[in-house]
C-alpha cells in the first residue's frame, strides 16, 4: 500500500456503486474549486461560492462541453468541511453510466482517486478529529446493531477523546509535581507528599474504560453461535426458525449441509453469526468425517454453542461447559427433563425463551458499568488503555515502596506515551497508515 500524499486533489464516490436516486462524489484538496470550475456550468457560481453553500448546475466535459449530469455542489473553503481542506461534494443522480462518465472525466483532468480512508486521514491530519474520532467514523459506518451505532456516534462526538484528555491532564499534574521535586535537591523543598490519590483516580478511570471493551466488542463485532448436536436433533430446523424469527438484517448463506451453513442475524441487538453444522457422530464416510472436523473447529472458535438434544432419543450428550447451552428439542413429541431449556423447532414453542437465554449467556460478565456511556470496541484502544493502566499501577507500587522518583517518572511518561498513541498525537506513521487504509464504505 502506498503511503498517503496530502498535497494533491483527491476524489471518490462516497456512496455505493449501485443504481440509486442520488449518489455523492467527493473532491478535496487545495485549488479544487478553481480546477472543477472548468468542468462546471455555471463556472462562476462554483468559483465564487462561499463556504458551506450549495451551487446548482451541471458537471460538463469542459467549457461549453457535453453535460454529464445535473448536480448540487456543496462547497467548503479551506479550514471547513469534513477534511478542513477546500472541497466540493457533488450530489449527482445515481445513474451508473452518469457516474462512470464523471469519475472518468475527473481522472482525465488529473484528479487522483482517493485511497480507502484518505478523506478521514486528511480530516485527522488537519485537526478536525483525533484518532479515536477517526476510528469512530469507520466504526459508525460498519456498525451492525443500533447499540453499536449509538456507541460509535458518541465516540465520534468526542466523548472518548475528552475522557482520555482528562486522564492525560491529571497525569500531567502528577508528573509536573514529580519533576519539580526531581529538579531540586530534597532539602530545598518542604517534605514532598506524592499525589497518590490523584494517580489512583486516573488508574480507576482508565480501568473502567478498558472494561467496556467486552460490551463494545459484543455489540460491535457480534458473536459466533454454533448449533451442534447429533444428526436429526433438529439443528437445521432451529437454524431456519431463528433466522425467520430474528429477521436477519443481512443473511449470507453459504457452504453445504454436509459442511456447514452460516448466516447473520441479530438477537436482542447482538449481531450474531449463526452456524448450522454437520451432526457430531461417528462416521466412516470421508466427506462426513471432514464435516465433523469442521464442526469441532467451529465449536472451538464459537462464543456460544447451542447443543441440541433430541428429547425422543436417549442420546448421549456432553457435559455442558461455560459456553454451551444445552437445549432439548422436539418438546411437541416428548417431555424434557425438569428445569431444562426445552423447545420445538417444529412448532416454535420455547423459541423466544431460547433466544433470550442465548442473549443472556452472551452478555454474561460483559454488562456495562452503570453510567458509563463511553464504550470502546477497538482492540487497539483496549490494548493501549491496558498498557497505560499497567504503567500507572507500576508507578503506584514504586511510590508505595519509596523507590526513587526518577523511576516513578519513567513509568508515568510511559503511560502518557500510551495515551498519546491512543488519541493519535504520537502514533507511529505506519500504524496510522494501517488504521486508515482499513477504512472502507460498504463491503
Ligand atoms: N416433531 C418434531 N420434529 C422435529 C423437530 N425439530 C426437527 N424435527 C424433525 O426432525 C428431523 C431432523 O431435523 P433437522 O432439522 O434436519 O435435524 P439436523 O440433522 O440436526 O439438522 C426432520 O424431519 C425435522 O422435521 C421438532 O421440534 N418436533
Ligand atoms: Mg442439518
Amino acid at each position: 500500500m502506498e503511503s498517503y500524499d496530502t498535497d494533491d486533489i483527491i476524489y471518490a464516490l462516497a456512496t455505493p456503486w449501485a443504481q440509486s436516486a442520488l449518489a455523492v462524489i467527493r473532491v478535496s484538496g487545495e485549488g479544487c474549486k478553481t480546477m472543477l470550475a472548468n468542468y462546471f456550468s455555471p463556472a462562476k457560481a462554483l468559483l465564487q461560492a462561499k463556504n458551506a453553500t450549495l451551487v446548482h448546475g451541471f458537471i460538463t466535459e469542459g467549457k461549453d462541453g457535453k453535460k454529464l449530469d445535473e448536480v448540487v455542489a456543496a462547497v467548503y473553503t479551506a479550514g471547513h468541511g469534513y477534511t478542513m481542506e477546500e472541497s466540493v461534494e457533488f450530489t449527482c443522480h445515481g445513474s451508473l453510466p452518469g457516474l462512470q462518465a464523471i469519475l472518468a472525466s475527473f481522472k482525465r483532468i488529473g484528479l487522483r482517486p482517493a485511497q480507502g480512508g484518505e478523506f478521514t486521514f486528511r480530516a485527522f491530519l488537519h485537526g478536525r478529529m483525533d484518532l479515536t474520532q477517526a476510528e469512530a467514523v469507520q466504526e459508525l459506518v460498519a456498525a451492525q446493531s443500533p447499540r453499536s451505532q449509538a456507541m460509535a456516534l458518541s465516540r465520534l462526538e468526542g466523548t472518548l477523546r475528552d475522557r482520555i484528555s482528562g486522564a492525560k491532564e491529571e497525569l500531567l499534574v502528577v508528573l509536573a509535581s514529580v519533576e519539580v521535586q526531581l529538579d531540586y535537591a530534597e532539602d530545598e523543598l518542604d517534605e514532598f507528599v506524592f499525589p497518590l490519590e490523584r494517580l489512583r483516580g486516573v488508574e480507576t478511570s482508565l480501568s473502567l474504560l478498558a472494561s467496556t471493551y467486552k460490551v463494545g466488542r459484543l455489540y460491535g463485532q457480534g458473536a459466533r453461535v454454533v448449533l451442534a448436536g447429533a444428526t436429526n436433533a433438529g439443528k437445521s430446523s432451529l437454524f431456519n426458525l431463528l433466522l425467520k424469527q430474528q429477521r436477519s438484517i443481512v443473511s449470507s448463506v453459504k457452504g453445504t449441509t454436509r459442511d456447514y451453513i452460516e448466516a447473520d442475524c441479530s438477537i436482542e441487538g447482538i449481531p450474531i453469526r449463526l452456524y448450522d453444522t454437520a451432526g457430531l457422530r461417528e462416521s466412516a464416510d470421508s466427506i462426513e468425517v471432514e464435516g465433523i472436523k469442521k464442526t469441532e473447529q467451529l465449536i472451538g472458535q464459537a462464543d456460544l454453542v447451542v447443543y441440541l438434544v433430541d428429547s425422543t432419543d436417549d442420546a448421549r450428550f456432553p457435559e455442558p461447559d461455560a459456553k454451551t447451552l444445552l437445549v432439548y428439542n422436539k418438546s411437541d413429541l416428548a417431555k424434557a427433563p425438569k428445569g431444562s431449556l426445552s423447545i420445538s423447532a417444529q412448532t416454535g414453542e420455547g423459541i423466544v425463551a431460547l433466544a433470550h437465554a442465548m442473549a443472556e449467556r452472551l452478555r454474561e460478565g460483559v454488562q456495562a458499568t452503570g453510567d458509563e456511556q463511553i464504550i470502546i470496541e477497538s482492540e487497539r484502544q483496549h490494548l493501549l488503555l491496558l498498557q497505560a493502566r499497567e504503567a500507572i499501577e507500576r508507578a503506584i507500587a514504586l511510590v508505595e515502596r519509596d523507590i526513587p522518583l526518577d523511576i516513578v517518572a519513567a513509568e508515568l511518561n510511559e503511560a502518557m506515551q500510551n495515551l498519546g498513541e491512543l488519541t493519535g498525537e504520537v502514533t507511529p506513521a505506519d500504524i496510522l497508515q494501517k488504521i486508515f487504509s482499513g477504512f472502507c464504505v460498504g463491503k
